[in-house]
């Protein structure tokens, strides 16, 4: 009997979708042809450039606009399953109204969507990420709760044009990126830094906003077109930094106020807000003099509308932190989030570090992260939506740091499957270099390489992307590989 010679290599199940993400405003550019209106990117950028570290901005980006063809011709030589990309409000109804829909945007995505049908590769769109049309933006963006009506006609006008098409609908991406980033902070548009109050009505309209799409698309489009509608939410794992009672509570609370403010509504079986959270902001804005909570509350018949609103959690991942209850500790703004919680971030040195300060090689984090939230909301059908590593500039091609992280990542995803989690996909962020963010082009997450300054935005695969390409022809992870040279082709 030769079973101990046996090598059991771990797989990847055949019906697994592996692909790439990217986002609009990040890749498009084309940022006023064709009819398309002003974002609030498009704004920022142009109004007050010097938020952004190179004061660049998205004006051109990637140019994808003008590049469907190499666009679908790279997701070819990767053997993508999937693409997942987002739609540009502001392109499709450029006054943010449905009064007026741009047929040319509409022609973009049509391209897009045909040009990757063609080759069999699966469309996975995303509604909003993050460019909210301008006028919408002045008129309180998501701190006004009618952003629920407007987000609910633009999904109308995007399920009646590409649901025959497109199965997999994904509304939101990062709603704390957008409410905590965007009105509790200052590190994403519109910038508004209402610390401790905008982060709390923002999450309170947007996980109503979504819940609206969703009962668009389950009553009036799913039977017809058959697809499925998500939200996909920043997940990185908060771990206790010791086994004490209290770094466990501090790591709980740190969750609700990352994920938990988004997820609960939708995922838990009694929705509305995170309990304890909630309990912590109420008692501090009492403290603090407020005649009410700056956490607003859901009326019973909002809080059953929200709950269970989604048909799979898409899980952005990138890393962790280890979270203390006494030790670690930063000062916040007060009022704010981060003061509301008040507990303490270590990421322990050894943690492989990349261009970006924020994120590390968290070991098996995806499946710290993912087995938690299965067991915490019963095991719903989960895509990681995105995961990816950043270089700077002068990385070139040799991103054996990149190799590093997706072949971790692959590994995490492995034992998370073996536990028995509902984890059907995989998507790395970014099939190609693009705009990031307040970060502009300095920090690089892509398998192709973008040459920023050559007008065709020419895109050059890196090392990573043949080693992406094997994992995901082998379905497996083979430590072994090494491209014999870099030159691409479609298999
Ligand atoms: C994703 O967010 C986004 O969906 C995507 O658009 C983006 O390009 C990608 O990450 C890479 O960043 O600057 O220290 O204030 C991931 C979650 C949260 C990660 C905000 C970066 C910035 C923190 N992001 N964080 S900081």
């Amino acid at each position: 009997c030769h079973a101990a010679t046996v090598k059991h290599e771990r797989r990847f199940p055949d019906d697994f979708i592996f692909g790439c993400a990217t986002a609009a405003y990040q890749i498009e550019g084309a940022w006023n042809e064709d009819g398309k209106g002003e974002n609030i990117w498009d704004y920022m950028t142009h109004n007050n450039p010097t938020v952004i570290v190179d004061q660049s901005n998205g004006d051109v980006a990637a140019d994808s606009y003008h590049n469907v063809e190499r666009d679908v011709e790279m997701m070819r030589e990767l053997g993508l399953d999937a693409y997942r990309f987002s739609l540009s409000w502001s392109r499709i109804l450029p006054t943010g109204f449905a009064n007026e829909v741009n047929q040319a945007g509409i022609n973009y995505y049509n391209n897009l969507i045909n040009e990757m049908l063609k080759y069999n590769i699966q469309p996975l769109v995303t509604l909003y990420h993050w460019d909210l049309p301008q006028r919408l933006q002045e008129l309180g963006g998501f701190a006004n709760p009618l952003i629920a009506d407007w987000f609910e006609d633009y999904a109308r006008v995007v399920f009646e044009n590409f649901g025959d098409r497109v199965k997999l609908w994904i509304t939101f991406n990062e709603p704390r990126e957008i409410c905590y980033e965007g009105y509790g902070s200052n590190t994403k548009a519109p910038i508004l830094n209402a610390t401790g109050v905008g982060t709390y009505l923002c999450a309170k309209h947007l996980v109503i906003a979504h819940a609206k799409a969703y009962y668009l698309y389950n009553n009036e489009f799913k039977a017809s077109q058959g697809g499925e509608c998500g939200i996909t939410i920043s997940v990185n794992w908060f771990g206790p930094l010791t086994d004490s009672e209290e770094d466990e509570f501090a790591a709980e609370l740190r969750r609700q106020a990352e994920w938990g403010l988004y997820a609960e509504p939708i995922f838990s079986a009694e929705g509305g807000f995170p309990k304890e959270l909630a309990a912590r902001v109420a008692e501090k804005s009492a403290q603090q003099g407020y005649p009410w909570s700056r956490m607003p509350e859901f009326t019973e018949e909002e809080k059953n509308f929200v709950r269970g609103a989604s048909d799979f959690f898409g899980v952005n991942h990138y890393t962790g932190l280890l979270i203390s209850a006494t030790e670690h500790m930063q000062q916040h703004p007060v009022p704010s989030l981060l003061d509301d919680i008040g507990v303490g971030s270590y990421v322990p040195p050894e943690w492989l570090q990349s261009a970006s300060p924020w994120l590390t090689l968290s070991p098996n984090s995806i499946y710290n992260a993912l087995t938690h939230l299965a067991r915490k909301y019963n095991n719903p059908v989960f895509y990681i939506t995105e995961n990816g590593w950043s270089n700077t500039p002068s990385t070139g091609l040799q991103d054996d740091d990149r190799i590093s992280y997706y072949r971790a990542s692959f590994e995490s995803m492995l034992n998370t499957l073996e536990a028995g989690v509902n984890l059907k996909g995989y998507m790395t962020w970014s099939l190609m270099d693009n705009f990031e963010w307040l970060l502009g082009y300095t920090e690089l997450f892509g398998l192709y390489e973008v040459d920023f300054n050559s007008p065709e935005r020419t895109r050059t695969p890196r090392k990573s992307a043949f080693v992406y390409k094997e994992m995901l022809r082998t379905r497996t992870i083979d430590y072994s590989y090494e491209p014999q040279s870099l030159v691409m082709t479609i298999d």
